[in-house]
Formats: structure tokens, sequence, C-alpha cells
């Protein structure tokens, strides 16, 4: 067993392996894709001869990934993209089966930035010729230190085939490197398949938004006023969740459209200045920076929970709380901050809990979102992976989405396992519509 790994504790991998055995029964396309390309000829894998570096939250789900990926013939290398949310028995479990993986649950920023290295290089040197990318640090990572070793050579076989990006907000790097010209790799954007943004974003969120406010502070969400900073998907999702919840739902957006639909699905908008001091839970899902401001502290009432939903801890200042205000910590990643009272005359304090210190809490305090909706994300990974392995060639250093014949694959792939049945267009059907009988069935604009 390879001992080229950086994780808690090895012996957790029995259980890791139990839960991974579970969450494949609800991981449906990845188990299709496994059926489908692996026929049982080692020669013939689709990703045989991909090296794989990830960078990617090392939960349960992302367990199942890798496996995955190793059974179409790629040989990886792993390691977390957020410093709170791995689970140790998903990394465990991947290092018993000889896979290199640098992840543990805590782990401090510099950590992180060795984890860079680690996936990078092996002892041999430079390493991948692909990469699994969520949030885009390691693809900054590469493009800042080894910007030589990137433009792929077919005459040599060295560099980089391709890049896959799991999310909003790393899509969005890749699409500023591609527009100033340092994007020499193609990539595929897995965050914008339907089947990923408007499923994980959204329903997932929808499961593991309450789920980590729960586990962290035990609050009863009924009754209570919450604030969603931002209505994309994941604000969506989150609406939902704490509206479900029995929470009254105050919503801000910068966006009208976005602000208008939040209207539509019944929550009040407001001004963010307003809505922080109504909220008793605040949630930021923009993927945008310094959403809550030090000045919003303090008009916030006594004990309101704040954390925040997007991809990097850069919505809340939590700069600000950790120099300024007193801190007591409860449990792991529940904190609470005295903050001084703006809305009353003289000197009066309140406390303010933050959790997962502002990074994403649904990884942080829950275990992220269940395994049927990452297996939709997934599958789309998996998909980008082979195409960009197997027709790299055929891609400029652009930013691309799946085809939409993929996206319709990837949802009919799970919809056995939910016992739904699709109606089959007639030939007459098909023509007036304008499409074939076998799909795609939209246009690539339409917006679901
Ligand atoms: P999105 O672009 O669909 O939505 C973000 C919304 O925030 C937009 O409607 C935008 O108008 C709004 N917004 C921007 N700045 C704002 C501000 N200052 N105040 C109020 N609203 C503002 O993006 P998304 O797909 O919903 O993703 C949001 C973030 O969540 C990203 O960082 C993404 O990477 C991350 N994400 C997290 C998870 C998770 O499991 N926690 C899942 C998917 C995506
Ligand atoms: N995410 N992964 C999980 N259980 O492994 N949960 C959420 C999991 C991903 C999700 O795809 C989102 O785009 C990304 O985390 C943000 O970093």
């Amino acid at each position: 067993m390879t001992t080229d790994y950086k994780i808690k504790d090895l012996s957790l991998s029995e259980w890791g392996r139990k839960e991974v055995d579970l969450a494949k029964f609800e991981m449906p396309g990845l188990s299709s894709v496994i059926s489908k390309y692996n026929t049982g000829v080692a020669a013939e894998l689709p990703l045989k001869g991909a090296r794989i570096a990830g960078c990617l939250h090392m939960t349960i789900q992302t367990a199942v990934l890798i496996d995955a990926l190793v059974a179409l013939g790629a040989e990886v290398r792993w390691m977390t993209c957020n410093i709170y949310s791995t689970h140790d028995h998903a990394a465990a479990y991947i290092a018993s089966k000889g896979i290199p993986v640098f992840a543990w649950e805590g782990m401090t920023e510099a950590d992180y930035q060795q984890g860079l290295e680690f996936v990078v290089n092996d002892k041999n040197g430079f390493w991948p010729n692909m990469v699994l990318d969520d949030g885009g640090d390691l693809t900054k990572h590469l493009i800042e230190n080894y910007k030589d070793n990137l433009k792929y050579d077919p005459e040599t076989n060295t560099g980089i085939r391709g890049i896959s990006e799991e999310t909003t907000t790393g899509v969005l790097r890749l699409k500023e490197f591609e527009k100033s010209g340092l994007l020499s790799v193609p990539a595929i954007n897995v965050n914008d398949s339907v089947t990923k943004a408007k499923f994980d974003n959204k329903y997932g969120c929808r499961e593991s938004c309450v789920d980590a406010i729960r586990r962290a502070t035990d609050i009863m969400m009924a009754g209570k006023v919450a604030v969603v900073c931002g209505y994309g998907d994941v604000g969506k999702g989150s609406a939902a969740s704490l509206s479900a919840a029995g929470c009254r739902v105050i919503v801000t957006e910068i966006d009208p459209i976005c602000a208008l639909q939040a209207c539509m699905d019944g929550y009040q908008v407001m001004e963010v200045n307003d809505a922080v001091c109504e909220g008793d839970i605040i949630v930021t899902a923009t993927g945008n920076c310094d959403v809550i401001h030090p000045k919003h502290f303090g008009w916030m009432k006594d004990n309101a929970i704040i954390c925040n939903i997007g991809h990097f801890d850069n919505e809340i200042c939590v700069e600000w709380l950790n120099e300024k205000c007193e801190r007591t910590n409860i449990k792991p990643l529940v904190d609470m901050y005295k903050v001084k009272d703006t809305r009353q005359f003289g000197v009066r304090y309140k406390n303010i809990i933050l959790l997962a210190q502002g990074r994403l809490v649904n990884l942080g305090c829950a275990t992220g979102h269940p395994s049927f909706v990452m297996s939709c994300s997934f599958t789309n990974q998996v998909l980008a992976q082979i195409e960009l392995w197997k027709n790299s060639e055929d891609y400029e250093n652009k930013v691309y989405v799946l085809p939409k014949n993929l996206d319709e694959e990837v949802a009919r792939l799970h919809l056995r396992h939910l016992n739904a049945e699709l109606t089959t267009l007639t030939a007459k059907q098909a023509n007036y519509i304008g499409v074939e009988i076998g799909g795609p069935y939209k246009s690539d604009d339409y917006r679901y």
C-alpha cells in the first residue's frame, strides 16, 4: 500500500468503505458510466494513461467519484478543496486503496498550500496530465507556478490535456484566465451542465443548508427570520430549505431578475442593510465578496447566527470579527463573538454566532450534499474527463460546456432510481416540435 498520503487516521478506512458502499447505491450515474465504459479489457479503458490531479472536497461522495475514475483506467492524486470539508473516513478509505491523498478535517491554510504541491508533484517531479478542480485553486496554482509545464505537447506527450471545473466560482475564475490569455489548456465547465447547477446547487442546498445549521446549533428553525443573500441557484435552494423548516425568509439581491423571482416565490426582498437587522439566521450565497460587512455586525439581533454557503470565505468579513471581537469557541466550527451594539446609545454588547468560520457551511458543519445529487454532478465530471482526455485536440484553450445530449443522458441515468418513466415522442410529435425522438429536446439557450 502507498504511504504517499497525508490524512487523519488510516484506521477509519473500514468505516469509510462501508459508507462508500452505501453511497454507491445512491449514485446510479457513476455506476452506469462504469458499466458502459469498463468492458473488462484494460487496454480499452477510456481514461487509461490519464493522471488526474483532483482538488475537490474529500467526502464519501468524492470517494465514489475517485473509484469511478480509477475503474475507468485513470491514476489519481487527490486533495480536498476546503480545509474543513474532509470526511476523514473517506480520506482513509482512499489511502487504503493505495491512492495518494492529502486531506483531513481542520487542516491549516499552510497545509492547504502544501496540498497543492502534493497533487502536482510526485517523487519524480511534475505529475498530472489532467486536472479536476473545484473552485479553481489548483488551476490558479498551476498557472501561477507551472506555466511552462501546462500546454499539451502531442510529440512528447507532456503537459495537461484538460481541466474540468465543478463550481460557479471556479468557472468565473476560469473565464477570467481565458479572457486574460492565461488559459493554455481546454477546460470544461461542469457547473453549467443543467444536471449540475440546477440540481446540485439548488436541490443539493435545499437538503444541506438547514442540515448544517441544525447540526451546528440545534436551533428551532420554525418561526425564525432567515435572510438569504443572493437568489441564484444556491440561494434558491437555501431559501427553500429554510422556508420548508418554517422560517420566514427575506432575500437580498443585486439583480432585478433574481429579486423578482424571489418575490414570485413568496419571499420578501429587502436591501441588505435593512435585512441584516431583521435576521435570526443570515446565510450568504452570492459567490461575491464583502456581502456581510463589519458595519452589519453591530446592527444584528442578539445571538444572530451567520453563515456562508458560497465557495469562498470572503462573503462575510470574518477577519474583522477575529481581529476586533472577543471570541468564544462553543464547539468545532461554532464560534460566538461579542460585538458592540451600534444601534443602541451607550456601550452595550451582544453576541453573534458564526458557523464554519465563514466557509462553506454545509460542508463544514454537515456532510455536504447527499449522494444522489452528487451522482448527477460527478457523472458530468467523469464525462468531461473522458471527453478532454480522448479529444483534447478538438478543443481550443477555452471554457466549454458538455453538449446537451450528454446532459440529458446524465438525467436519464438517474430516472430509474426514482421509478420515473419517460414518455416517448411519436414521430409526428417530434416533427411538430422540431426535435429528434431521442433528443436533444431543448435548444442550448433554454433555461429550465
Ligand atoms: P449564481 O451566480 O447562480 O448566484 C449568485 C447570486 O448572487 C446571483 O443571483 C447574484 O446576482 C447574487 N449576488 C451577487 N452579489 C450579491 C450581493 N452583494 N448581494 C446580494 N446578491 C448578490 O451562483 P450559484 O450557483 O448560486 O453559486 C453561489 C456560490 O455558491 C458560488 O460561490 C458557488 O461556487 C457556490 N456553491 C456552493 C455549493 C455548496 O454546496 N455549498 C454548491 C454549489 C455552488
Ligand atoms: N459539493 N460536494 C459535496 N458531498 O461531496 N457537497 C457539495 C459532497 C460541491 C458542490 O458540487 C459545489 O459546487 C462545490 O461543493 C462547492 O465547493
